[in-house]
């Protein structure tokens, strides 16, 4: 069988980390700015340029298979957007794998490839929605349009105006769910985004189960009142009760299960003089584990703390819910299918569950679902730090071929 074109496949990654490339090193392709309209745009072209036919949905997801072919295929790859000042890999290097996969399979004329389709998905980080996996439930029919309609970014910008400017219509995002008959199965490459494959020496890991991931928008409503002269005895300070509760939130979450964690991504305080105590604070949220029971017990003992806190403060929390993904577990087929594909390299899997939150979490809710692992050196993601070395790369993609090869030949 033919293998992949290593030096094409690290050009494409090269190519695609300058669109959105940052002084560090990292890159910055906040969903539906100009950088990932130009990833998206770059992903179709060469799409095109292998003499495939590249379709984008309503959701700007983009897809890409042989020239009039109609499925249903095995559908590969990942998210083409990053977070802020994020690395080269998270989501790129899936997508880019696919495509050398495809090419590769087109290119030796294997008849495998009729059935294969791949794709770069639209807004999997929830950066600046601050719910994600946009693209993924948009195709899968689980979008929920109304609280994206009501909603604004990040900056505070009505979403629906971020999407029309980004040439989309936000009532037309149900549209992608069209295409999902034609989907028997899924299959993501990607970094490990941790540290466990290179401290055990792990070259490639195939994933048991995606954690669940439960994310709110707290806000902490008090007095804003003077800082010179209101004694402590007086104050209702939202920004002391949002601070002592998010002090708490580690013990309160280990106490839940040892192998759950949460993160407090932001917290800003209203209106933010030096000299003015805090009338208001708001922060996310996020709770992650395999079991959804854990991520409710850790997100129940938190708000019980934070509504005690605020009792003893004198004032009161508001708490949204952002967005509950539910863990998923990877097919068992598909899991076989990565393992042979892996021996057949003469490697040995590990087998990881994934603390990162993917897109094959939102497909395997509706078709077979499989994602292979490599390492991520320093097990630095989410940083202009995050690297893997080539080889990995190289690995991960071979793997990947034949993993799709075998999967695809059944597709019906
Ligand atoms: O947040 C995550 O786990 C993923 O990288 N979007
Ligand atoms: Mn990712
Ligand atoms: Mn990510």
């Amino acid at each position: 069988m033919t293998d992949i074109n290593r030096d094409r496949l690290l050009e494409d990654l090269r190519a695609l980390s300058t669109i959105g490339a940052q002084p560090d090193g990292g890159v910055d392709r906040l969903a539906w700015s100009d950088a990932d309209l130009a990833g998206r745009r770059w992903y179709a072209e060469r799409i095109r340029e292998a003499g495939l036919e590249p379709r984008v949905d309503a959701a700007l997801n983009v897809f890409g298979h042989l020239p009039g072919s109609g499925g249903p295929w095995l559908l590969t790859g990942s998210h083409l957007d990053s977070v802020p000042d994020g690395g080269r890999l998270d989501g790129a290097y899936g997508a880019v794998a696919a495509l050398e996969v495809l090419r590769t399979l087109f290119e030796s004329g294997d008849s495998v490839a009729e059935r294969i389709e791949i794709v770069g998905f639209a807004d999997e980080e929830g950066v600046r929605f601050k719910a994600g996996l946009i693209g993924s439930l948009a195709l899968v029919g689980e979008l929920e349009v109304g609280r994206l309609r009501s909603g604004q970014d990040w900056k505070g910008v009505p979403v629906s105006q971020v999407l029309a400017s980004a040439g989309l219509d936000i009532d037309r995002l149900t549209e992608a769910k069209q295409h999902l008959h034609s989907i028997r199965a899924f299959i993501e490459l990607h970094i490990e985004q941790g540290p466990r494959m290179e401290a055990d020496g792990i070259d490639l890991a195939i994933v048991s189960g995606i954690v669940g991931v439960h994310r709110q928008r707290i806000q902490v409503i008090g007095t804003q009142n003077h800082a010179g002269t209101t004694p402590f005895r007086l104050r209702h300070d939202a920004g002391r009760a949002a601070t002592r509760a998010a002090s708490e939130l580690k013990d309160l979450v280990l106490a839940a299960d040892s192998e759950a964690v949460a993160n407090i991504g932001m917290m800003h305080f209203e209106p933010g003089g030096v000299n003015v105590i805090p009338g208001r604070a708001e922060f996310t949220l996020e709770v992650r584990h395999l079991e959804e029971r854990v991520v409710r017990q850790a997100v129940d003992a938190f708000r019980t703390r934070l509504e005690a806190i605020c009792a003893e403060e004198g004032c009161r929390a508001e708490v949204e819910l952002l967005s509950w993904v539910p863990p998923a577990p990877m097919d068992p087929l598909l899991m076989e299918t990565l393992g042979k594909a892996c021996r057949e390299l003469g490697r040995t899997p590990g087998k990881l569950w994934s603390g990162a939150g993917h897109d094959a979490a939102v497909l395997s809710h509706h078709v077979p679902a499989g994602m292979l692992f490599v390492p991520s050196a320093g097990g630095i993601s989410h940083s202009p730090r995050e690297t893997t070395s080539d080889e990995h790369l190289v690995l991960g993609t071979q793997a990947l071929l034949r993993a799709v090869r075998h999967a695809a030949a059944s597709i019906k």
